[in-house]
């Protein structure tokens, strides 16, 4: 799972926060010249400790390439330039770094002097000073809100056992993830696709603990040759391969899904040559109105025969 990232602002949106937060403080003081003096060095240091909190905030909350799994790191590498974003992030440690070191050498100077006019002078320094170094990193700004909204985007998809369900349009995917899942799948975009992702769970008590196996449907990935594919498309099967343990490919040998067994079986095939580390379940659904004598499990959504065999299976293949 990946976390969600919280709003990135960009270089005005954080100068204006900060500024904003900076003139809410005032200091009181009986002599009227520290008052000034102290409300100069109180907005001053809440102008930088603000600018240098909501940058820390963006280094420390984006979720960590390195700790994604491979799933995910796939899927950002479609979209986002993984360089970049590490460059990006770069870039925002080392303004915010900068603007500690403004920070902390001028108010030194603003401490130590006792003029209104020369301590207007130096807050206008460090201001203009922190000012331009969290304009020169606008671009990495620009860059990590564009990946924040792509990555906020993905699905709901997390390392564990994994079945993904294959096989042309109308054979009864979704109604088999429907019929296997202990509640309502969730549908999600899939990242970078007009496609949506559907995931269920089935559940299982072992000694009092909750396992779960995932179950997933991928409209329009793998129910077409590959050929048919874009490169997009090409790319997000590629990340789903990392993921799927168990493939469960769906006959529909009644042929009312409107494809022809032998195309049918065509597909099977390039499924098991692009998962080839994947274990692949081939099963007949629409049992209720054809059955086959092949030795594959046959199954019907409409009747719930076979389903829980199929869920027995799974069961077993991932020792549960
Ligand atoms: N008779 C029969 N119809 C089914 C069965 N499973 C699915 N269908 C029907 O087949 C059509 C396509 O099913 P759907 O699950 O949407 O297929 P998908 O495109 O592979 O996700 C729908 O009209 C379902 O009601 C089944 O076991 N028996
Ligand atoms: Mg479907």
């Amino acid at each position: 799972m990946i976390e969600k990232i919280k709003n990135i602002l960009s270089s005005q949106e954080i100068l204006d926060r900060s500024f904003k937060k900076a003139k809410k403080k005032q200091i009181n003081d009986r002599n009227a010249l520290y008052k000034k003096k102290k409300t100069i060095i109180a907005q001053t240091e809440s102008f930088s400790m603000s600018v240098c909190s909501i940058l820390d905030s963006y280094t420390k909350n984006f979720p960590s390439i390195n700790n994604l799994s491979v799933f995910y790191q796939e899927l950002i590498d479609i979209k986002i330039d993984v360089n970049k974003l590490r460059k990006s992030l770069g870039a925002i440690n080392w303004a915010s770094n900068t603007c500690k070191k403004i920070y902390a050498k001028q108010s030194y100077f603003l401490k130590k002097s006792g003029k209104i006019e020369f301590l207007k002078q130096k807050q206008n320094e460090i201001y203009g000073r922190i000012s331009s170094v969290v304009n020169q990193i606008e671009k990495d700004l620009i860059f990590l809100i564009q990946a924040q909204k792509i990555i906020n985007k993905f699905p709901d998809i997390v390392d564990i056992p994994t079945v993904v369900i294959s096989g042309f349009p109308n054979v009864g995917k979704s109604s088999l993830l429907k019929s296997l899942s202990k509640s309502k799948p969730k549908t999600a975009q899939y990242p970078f696709t007009t496609k949506e992702v559907s995931v269920g769970h089935i559940e299982k008590k072992q000694n009092f603990i909750n396992k779960r196996i995932q179950l997933i449907d991928t409209p329009g990935l793998l129910d077409s040759p590959i050929s048919e594919k874009n490169e997009i498309e090409k790319q997000a099967i590629a990340a789903l391969s990392h993921l799927a343990d168990l493939i469960i490919y769906i006959f529909d040998l009644s042929e009312t899904c409107g494809y022809l067994i032998e195309d049918q079986k065509k597909l099977l095939i390039m499924i098991e040559n692009l998962f080839d580390e994947s274990k692949i379940i081939p099963i007949e659904n629409k049992a209720d109105i054809f059955k086959s004598k092949s030795k594959h499990l046959k199954i019907s959504n409409k009747t719930g025969e076979g389903i829980e065999n199929l869920k027995k299976e799974i069961l077993e293949f991932f020792n549960f």
